[in-house]
């Protein structure tokens, strides 16, 4: 077996025990295992109906964990971080999201990767793009670096 890389995005916008959000976000890098790269932590607008503004960043692991694996251990880092269940997309202490994984596209009822929302948030894509521009969308076929442009430049498309 050889150890897969996982894009992982990072999100917060709820003081924790850590602190203020950007604390949050640290702290959660921190917990991963093996991280090979990291963004800068960025503040950004909340999509949807939060009111408080998020910390955002994006990390690349190295794991022997498959991606179900990987996402129960995401889970159990978020209950540690006291994220409770409760309204989707509302505030919370920590969100921890599978983006990519070098095996390709994975599907089932629990998980999809790359994450359904990679494509349009530029709180993901800009990030993504200072440590992995040339990662190539395997459902799209354009890299982190293009999708990061054109979400930036919406009217610039067709
Ligand atoms: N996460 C969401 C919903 N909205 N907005 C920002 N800016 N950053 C996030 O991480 C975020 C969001 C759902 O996970
Ligand atoms: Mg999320
Ligand atoms: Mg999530």
């Amino acid at each position: 077996m050889t150890a897969a890389i996982y894009a992982i995005g990072i999100g917060s916008n709820r003081r924790g025990r850590h602190g203020s959000p950007v604390a949050e976000v640290r702290a959660a890098i921190a917990t991963l295992g093996t991280v090979i790269a990291r963004s800068p932590v960025i503040t950004s607008a909340p999509l949807g109906p939060s009111i408080r503004r998020f910390a955002n960043a994006v990390v690349l692991i190295e794991t022997m964990e498959s991606p179900l694996a990987l996402l129960d251990r995401l889970k159990a880092i978020e209950v540690a971080f006291g994220r409770r269940r409760g309204q989707r997309w509302g505030a919370r202490v920590i969100d921890l999201d599978i983006l990519l994984w070098s095996g390709g596209v994975w599907r089932d009822d629990r998980l999809t990767v790359p994450h359904a929302g990679l494509r349009t948030r530029s709180f993901v894509l800009t990030p993504l793009a200072t440590i992995a521009p040339a990662w190539r969308d395997p459902v799209s076929g354009r890299t982190m670096r293009q999708l990061a442009h054109a979400v930036d430049r919406p009217r610039a498309r067709p």
